[in-house]
Protein backbone atom coordinates (compact mmCIF):
# COMPACT_ATOMS: atom_id res chain seq x y z
CA UNK A 1 0.00 0.00 0.00
CA UNK A 2 1.11 3.44 -0.41
CA UNK A 3 1.23 6.48 1.98
CA UNK A 4 -1.63 7.73 0.82
CA UNK A 5 -4.14 4.22 1.08
CA UNK A 6 -2.46 3.96 4.46
CA UNK A 7 -3.22 7.30 5.86
CA UNK A 8 -6.65 6.33 4.32
CA UNK A 9 -7.06 3.28 5.92
CA UNK A 10 -5.89 4.79 9.69
CA UNK A 11 -8.68 7.58 9.62
CA UNK A 12 -11.24 4.70 8.38
CA UNK A 13 -9.81 2.85 11.28
CA UNK A 14 -10.54 6.15 13.67
CA UNK A 15 -13.56 7.11 12.34
CA UNK A 16 -15.05 3.33 13.03
CA UNK A 17 -13.72 3.85 16.76
CA UNK A 18 -11.38 1.20 16.34
CA UNK A 19 -8.11 1.72 18.52
CA UNK A 20 -4.75 2.26 17.37
CA UNK A 21 -2.07 0.02 18.82
CA UNK A 22 1.12 0.11 19.02
CA UNK A 23 2.04 -2.14 16.11
CA UNK A 24 -0.80 -0.74 13.69
CA UNK A 25 1.01 1.64 11.39
CA UNK A 26 -0.04 4.91 12.16
CA UNK A 27 1.13 8.77 10.67
CA UNK A 28 4.27 10.20 12.03
CA UNK A 29 2.62 13.33 13.04
CA UNK A 30 -0.17 11.13 14.52
CA UNK A 31 2.67 9.28 16.44
CA UNK A 32 4.75 12.70 17.57
CA UNK A 33 1.25 14.21 18.97
CA UNK A 34 0.57 11.42 21.11
CA UNK A 35 4.20 11.62 22.44
CA UNK A 36 4.44 15.32 23.00
CA UNK A 37 0.56 15.01 24.41
CA UNK A 38 1.41 11.92 26.95
CA UNK A 39 4.43 12.80 27.60
CA UNK A 40 3.89 16.23 29.05
CA UNK A 41 0.77 14.35 31.14
CA UNK A 42 3.00 12.37 32.55
CA UNK A 43 5.41 14.76 33.16
CA UNK A 44 2.31 16.82 34.69
CA UNK A 45 1.50 14.26 37.50
CA UNK A 46 5.19 13.57 38.71
CA UNK A 47 5.95 17.29 38.87
CA UNK A 48 1.91 17.30 40.43
CA UNK A 49 3.60 15.52 43.32
CA UNK A 50 5.58 18.24 44.79
CA UNK A 51 2.38 21.56 45.34
CA UNK A 52 1.07 18.49 47.56
CA UNK A 53 3.94 17.03 49.16
CA UNK A 54 5.42 20.43 50.48
CA UNK A 55 2.10 19.86 53.06
CA UNK A 56 2.61 15.95 54.15
CA UNK A 57 4.17 16.98 57.15
CA UNK A 58 2.21 19.61 58.39
CA UNK A 59 -1.16 18.10 57.58
CA UNK A 60 -3.58 18.80 60.36
CA UNK A 61 -4.11 15.15 61.68
CA UNK A 62 -3.11 11.39 61.00
CA UNK A 63 -6.14 10.93 58.69
CA UNK A 64 -5.67 13.55 56.78
CA UNK A 65 -1.93 12.55 56.32
CA UNK A 66 -3.01 9.10 55.32
CA UNK A 67 -5.25 10.14 52.95
CA UNK A 68 -2.69 12.94 51.53
CA UNK A 69 0.44 10.56 51.35
CA UNK A 70 -2.20 8.16 49.17
CA UNK A 71 -3.46 10.41 46.63
CA UNK A 72 -0.03 11.68 46.06
CA UNK A 73 1.07 8.06 45.14
CA UNK A 74 -1.60 7.74 43.33
CA UNK A 75 -0.01 10.60 41.59
CA UNK A 76 3.49 9.03 41.12
CA UNK A 77 1.50 5.98 40.07
CA UNK A 78 -0.11 7.89 36.79
CA UNK A 79 2.91 9.31 35.37
CA UNK A 80 4.07 5.73 36.10
CA UNK A 81 1.14 4.70 33.76
CA UNK A 82 1.59 7.08 30.90
CA UNK A 83 5.03 6.97 30.68
CA UNK A 84 4.96 3.09 29.70
CA UNK A 85 1.99 3.83 27.46
CA UNK A 86 4.16 6.60 25.75
CA UNK A 87 6.91 4.40 25.59
CA UNK A 88 4.85 2.26 23.33
CA UNK A 89 5.00 4.34 20.47
CA UNK A 90 8.86 4.02 20.15
CA UNK A 91 10.74 7.03 22.99
CA UNK A 92 12.72 5.82 26.12
CA UNK A 93 11.46 7.09 29.48
CA UNK A 94 14.55 8.32 29.77
CA UNK A 95 14.17 10.90 26.37
CA UNK A 96 10.82 12.10 28.09
CA UNK A 97 13.03 13.00 31.44
CA UNK A 98 15.72 14.49 29.83
CA UNK A 99 13.16 16.83 27.69
CA UNK A 100 11.16 17.33 30.93
CA UNK A 101 14.61 18.47 32.62
CA UNK A 102 16.16 20.70 29.84
CA UNK A 103 13.02 22.25 29.65
CA UNK A 104 11.84 21.15 26.18
CA UNK A 105 8.57 19.20 27.51
CA UNK A 106 6.01 21.24 29.37
CA UNK A 107 3.79 20.26 31.92
CA UNK A 108 0.85 21.49 33.28
CA UNK A 109 0.83 25.24 33.84
CA UNK A 110 -1.07 24.61 36.81
CA UNK A 111 1.69 23.44 39.30
CA UNK A 112 4.07 26.02 39.01
CA UNK A 113 2.21 27.67 42.12
CA UNK A 114 2.45 27.65 45.71
CA UNK A 115 0.77 25.83 47.91
CA UNK A 116 0.35 28.52 50.93
CA UNK A 117 -1.93 26.71 53.67
CA UNK A 118 -3.83 23.85 54.03
CA UNK A 119 -6.74 24.97 52.46
CA UNK A 120 -4.76 25.13 49.55
CA UNK A 121 -4.40 21.26 49.53
CA UNK A 122 -8.45 21.21 49.16
CA UNK A 123 -8.44 23.47 46.46
CA UNK A 124 -6.24 21.19 45.02
CA UNK A 125 -8.10 18.05 45.00
CA UNK A 126 -10.97 19.70 44.37
CA UNK A 127 -10.72 21.55 41.35
CA UNK A 128 -7.34 20.65 39.86
CA UNK A 129 -8.21 17.05 40.05
CA UNK A 130 -11.33 18.53 39.06
CA UNK A 131 -10.46 19.60 35.67
CA UNK A 132 -7.76 17.20 34.81
CA UNK A 133 -10.75 14.22 35.61
CA UNK A 134 -13.36 16.52 32.96
CA UNK A 135 -10.33 16.31 30.65
CA UNK A 136 -9.46 12.82 31.36
CA UNK A 137 -13.10 11.16 31.31
CA UNK A 138 -12.93 12.35 27.61
CA UNK A 139 -9.48 10.93 27.26
CA UNK A 140 -11.18 7.63 28.27
CA UNK A 141 -12.14 7.34 24.59
CA UNK A 142 -9.04 8.37 23.01
CA UNK A 143 -7.98 6.27 19.83
CA UNK A 144 -4.65 5.68 21.04
CA UNK A 145 -5.36 1.93 23.08
CA UNK A 146 -2.70 1.90 25.63
CA UNK A 147 -3.76 5.66 26.33
CA UNK A 148 -7.16 5.20 26.35
CA UNK A 149 -6.70 1.92 28.72
CA UNK A 150 -4.39 3.95 31.23
CA UNK A 151 -6.78 6.41 31.36
CA UNK A 152 -10.00 4.27 32.72
CA UNK A 153 -7.54 3.85 35.69
CA UNK A 154 -6.60 6.89 36.31
CA UNK A 155 -9.80 8.18 36.32
CA UNK A 156 -11.15 5.67 39.25
CA UNK A 157 -8.06 7.31 41.60
CA UNK A 158 -8.75 11.26 40.50
CA UNK A 159 -12.45 10.69 41.34
CA UNK A 160 -11.10 9.98 45.14
CA UNK A 161 -9.00 12.95 45.05
CA UNK A 162 -11.26 15.36 44.05
CA UNK A 163 -13.54 13.96 46.67
CA UNK A 164 -10.94 14.31 49.68
CA UNK A 165 -10.12 17.93 48.25
CA UNK A 166 -13.70 18.83 48.55
CA UNK A 167 -13.94 17.05 52.12
CA UNK A 168 -11.08 19.15 53.00
CA UNK A 169 -13.01 22.28 52.16
CA UNK A 170 -15.91 21.13 53.64
CA UNK A 171 -14.68 21.10 57.05
CA UNK A 172 -13.25 24.19 56.39
CA UNK A 173 -16.10 26.20 55.80
CA UNK A 174 -17.90 24.67 58.40
CA UNK A 175 -15.44 25.75 60.49
CA UNK A 176 -14.37 28.77 62.79
CA UNK A 177 -14.45 32.09 60.65
CA UNK A 178 -10.64 31.91 60.15
CA UNK A 179 -10.85 28.44 58.67
CA UNK A 180 -13.75 29.43 56.31
CA UNK A 181 -11.59 32.47 55.40
CA UNK A 182 -8.40 29.94 54.63
CA UNK A 183 -11.18 28.01 52.14
CA UNK A 184 -12.09 31.10 50.41
CA UNK A 185 -8.44 32.71 50.08
CA UNK A 186 -7.27 29.04 48.78
CA UNK A 187 -10.22 29.15 46.68
CA UNK A 188 -9.42 32.45 45.50
CA UNK A 189 -5.76 31.61 44.54
CA UNK A 190 -6.57 28.02 42.76
CA UNK A 191 -9.90 29.68 40.67
CA UNK A 192 -8.04 31.12 38.08
CA UNK A 193 -4.88 28.65 37.24
CA UNK A 194 -7.43 25.61 37.44
CA UNK A 195 -9.80 26.76 34.38
CA UNK A 196 -6.12 27.80 32.50
CA UNK A 197 -5.17 24.03 33.09
CA UNK A 198 -7.83 23.53 29.63
CA UNK A 199 -5.29 25.32 27.50
CA UNK A 200 -5.15 27.97 25.20
CA UNK A 201 -9.34 29.15 23.52
CA UNK A 202 -9.89 26.84 20.59
CA UNK A 203 -9.23 29.42 18.10
CA UNK A 204 -5.66 29.84 19.55
CA UNK A 205 -5.16 26.00 19.92
CA UNK A 206 -2.33 24.82 17.90
CA UNK A 207 -2.90 20.86 17.53
CA UNK A 208 -6.90 20.91 18.96
CA UNK A 209 -7.99 20.59 15.32
CA UNK A 210 -5.87 17.65 14.14
CA UNK A 211 -5.98 15.99 17.28
CA UNK A 212 -9.71 15.70 17.44
CA UNK A 213 -9.94 14.55 13.55
CA UNK A 214 -7.36 11.75 14.86
CA UNK A 215 -9.73 11.52 18.08
CA UNK A 216 -6.81 11.82 20.15
CA UNK A 217 -8.78 15.03 21.97
CA UNK A 218 -12.82 13.96 22.13
CA UNK A 219 -13.26 17.35 23.23
CA UNK A 220 -11.93 21.04 22.84
CA UNK A 221 -10.06 23.09 25.26
CA UNK A 222 -12.76 25.29 25.70
CA UNK A 223 -15.96 22.53 25.43
CA UNK A 224 -14.02 21.14 28.50
CA UNK A 225 -13.82 24.24 30.46
CA UNK A 226 -17.08 25.29 30.57
CA UNK A 227 -18.13 21.44 31.08
CA UNK A 228 -15.79 22.08 34.53
CA UNK A 229 -17.30 25.72 35.12
CA UNK A 230 -20.75 24.39 34.91
CA UNK A 231 -20.10 21.76 37.32
CA UNK A 232 -18.23 23.43 39.14
CA UNK A 233 -20.30 26.50 40.36
CA UNK A 234 -23.19 24.63 42.46
CA UNK A 235 -20.27 22.77 44.23
CA UNK A 236 -18.85 25.87 45.48
CA UNK A 237 -22.63 26.99 46.64
CA UNK A 238 -22.68 23.93 48.52
CA UNK A 239 -19.45 25.30 49.95
CA UNK A 240 -20.69 28.39 50.91
CA UNK A 241 -17.60 29.59 48.92
CA UNK A 242 -17.77 32.53 46.46
CA UNK A 243 -16.08 32.38 42.84
CA UNK A 244 -13.49 34.83 41.94
CA UNK A 245 -15.04 36.00 38.84
CA UNK A 246 -17.71 38.86 38.87
CA UNK A 247 -18.66 38.28 35.29
CA UNK A 248 -19.80 34.22 36.74
CA UNK A 249 -23.51 34.20 35.95
CA UNK A 250 -25.74 31.89 34.58
CA UNK A 251 -27.16 31.97 31.03
CA UNK A 252 -30.57 30.78 30.49
CA UNK A 253 -30.61 31.17 26.74
CA UNK A 254 -27.00 28.97 26.64
CA UNK A 255 -27.79 26.91 29.66
CA UNK A 256 -24.17 27.20 30.48
CA UNK A 257 -22.90 29.58 32.56
CA UNK A 258 -20.75 32.47 31.20
CA UNK A 259 -17.71 33.53 33.04
CA UNK A 260 -14.85 36.20 32.50
CA UNK A 261 -11.87 35.84 30.49
CA UNK A 262 -8.35 34.26 31.64
CA UNK A 263 -5.30 36.83 31.92
CA UNK A 264 -4.06 34.87 29.06
CA UNK A 265 -0.82 36.88 29.49
CA UNK A 266 -0.08 35.29 32.82
CA UNK A 267 -1.01 31.71 31.18
CA UNK A 268 2.05 31.92 28.48
CA UNK A 269 4.02 33.59 31.10
CA UNK A 270 3.71 30.51 33.41
CA UNK A 271 3.70 28.26 30.23
CA UNK A 272 7.22 29.84 28.76
CA UNK A 273 9.09 29.09 32.61
CA UNK A 274 8.13 32.66 34.29
CA UNK A 275 5.42 31.41 36.86
CA UNK A 276 5.53 31.79 40.64
CA UNK A 277 7.35 28.27 41.06
CA UNK A 278 8.46 27.09 37.77
CA UNK A 279 12.20 27.08 38.56
CA UNK A 280 11.90 25.33 41.99
CA UNK A 281 9.42 22.85 40.61
CA UNK A 282 12.07 22.06 37.68
CA UNK A 283 15.40 22.04 40.75
CA UNK A 284 13.24 19.57 42.77
CA UNK A 285 12.75 17.38 39.60
CA UNK A 286 16.16 17.24 39.15
CA UNK A 287 17.53 16.83 42.17
CA UNK A 288 15.45 13.91 43.08
CA UNK A 289 16.46 12.25 39.45
CA UNK A 290 20.17 12.87 40.54
CA UNK A 291 19.48 11.06 44.14
CA UNK A 292 17.59 7.94 42.57
CA UNK A 293 20.59 7.18 40.38
CA UNK A 294 21.66 4.55 42.46
CA UNK A 295 18.44 2.66 42.76
CA UNK A 296 17.86 2.87 38.79
CA UNK A 297 21.41 1.77 39.11
CA UNK A 298 20.57 -1.02 41.55
CA UNK A 299 16.95 -2.36 40.26
CA UNK A 300 18.92 -2.52 36.55
CA UNK A 301 22.30 -4.48 38.01
CA UNK A 302 19.74 -6.93 39.37
CA UNK A 303 17.52 -7.50 36.12
CA UNK A 304 20.88 -8.12 34.48
CA UNK A 305 21.56 -10.80 37.19
CA UNK A 306 18.24 -12.47 36.73
CA UNK A 307 18.46 -12.57 33.37
CA UNK A 308 22.24 -14.38 33.51
CA UNK A 309 21.20 -17.13 35.85
CA UNK A 310 17.78 -17.57 33.91
CA UNK A 311 20.35 -18.57 30.56
CA UNK A 312 22.97 -19.98 32.64
CA UNK A 313 20.64 -22.42 34.58
N1 LIG B 1 0.00 24.08 30.75
O1 LIG B 1 -2.60 23.36 20.97
P1 LIG B 1 -2.89 23.28 22.41
C1 LIG B 1 -3.29 16.36 36.64
C2 LIG B 1 0.50 24.11 25.67
S1 LIG B 1 -2.95 15.98 35.05
C3 LIG B 1 1.12 24.04 30.01
O2 LIG B 1 -4.29 23.49 22.85
P2 LIG B 1 -3.01 20.48 23.15
C4 LIG B 1 -3.33 15.27 37.67
C5 LIG B 1 0.40 22.87 24.78
O3 LIG B 1 1.18 21.81 25.32
C6 LIG B 1 -2.93 17.58 34.24
N2 LIG B 1 1.11 24.04 28.66
O4 LIG B 1 -2.30 21.89 23.00
C7 LIG B 1 -2.92 15.80 38.97
C8 LIG B 1 0.93 23.41 23.49
O5 LIG B 1 2.35 23.52 23.54
P3 LIG B 1 3.33 22.44 22.76
C9 LIG B 1 -2.39 17.47 32.91
C10 LIG B 1 -0.10 24.05 28.06
O6 LIG B 1 -1.97 19.49 23.55
C11 LIG B 1 -3.82 16.51 39.75
C12 LIG B 1 0.42 24.83 23.48
O7 LIG B 1 0.16 25.17 24.83
N3 LIG B 1 -3.37 16.88 32.01
O8 LIG B 1 -3.50 17.48 36.87
C13 LIG B 1 -1.30 24.06 28.78
O9 LIG B 1 -3.86 20.17 21.97
C14 LIG B 1 -3.43 16.98 40.99
C15 LIG B 1 -0.82 25.00 22.62
O10 LIG B 1 -1.95 24.31 23.22
C16 LIG B 1 -3.03 16.57 30.74
O11 LIG B 1 -1.92 16.76 30.34
C17 LIG B 1 -1.22 24.07 30.19
N4 LIG B 1 -2.31 24.11 30.98
O12 LIG B 1 -4.02 20.71 24.39
C18 LIG B 1 -1.64 15.57 39.44
C19 LIG B 1 -4.14 15.96 29.92
N5 LIG B 1 -2.33 24.07 27.91
O13 LIG B 1 3.06 21.09 23.38
C20 LIG B 1 -1.25 16.03 40.70
C21 LIG B 1 -3.66 15.58 28.54
C22 LIG B 1 -1.80 24.07 26.67
O14 LIG B 1 2.97 22.49 21.30
C23 LIG B 1 -2.14 16.75 41.47
N6 LIG B 1 -3.35 16.73 27.74
N7 LIG B 1 -0.46 24.06 26.77
O15 LIG B 1 4.73 22.91 23.06
C24 LIG B 1 -4.30 17.43 27.04
O16 LIG B 1 -5.48 17.12 27.07
C25 LIG B 1 -3.81 18.54 26.15
O17 LIG B 1 -2.43 18.38 25.94
C26 LIG B 1 -4.11 19.98 26.69
C27 LIG B 1 -3.54 20.99 25.69
C28 LIG B 1 -5.61 20.18 26.80
C29 LIG B 1 -3.45 20.19 28.06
Amino acid sequence: MDDKELQNRFQAQVDAEIKIEPKDWMPDAYRKTLIRQMSQHAHSEIVGMLPEGNWVTRAPTLKRKAILLAKIQDEGGHGLYLYSAAETLGISREEMIEALHSGKAKYSSVFNYPTLNWADIGAIGWLVDGAAIMNQVALMRTSYGPYSRGMVRICKEESFHQRQGFDILYTLSRGSAEQKAMAQDALNRWWWPSIMMFGPHDSESTHSSQSMKWKIKRKSNDELRQDFIDATVPQAEVLGLSLPDPELKWNEERQHYDFGEINWEEFWSVVKGNGPCNRERLAARRKAYDEGAWVREAASAYAKKKKEQTIAG
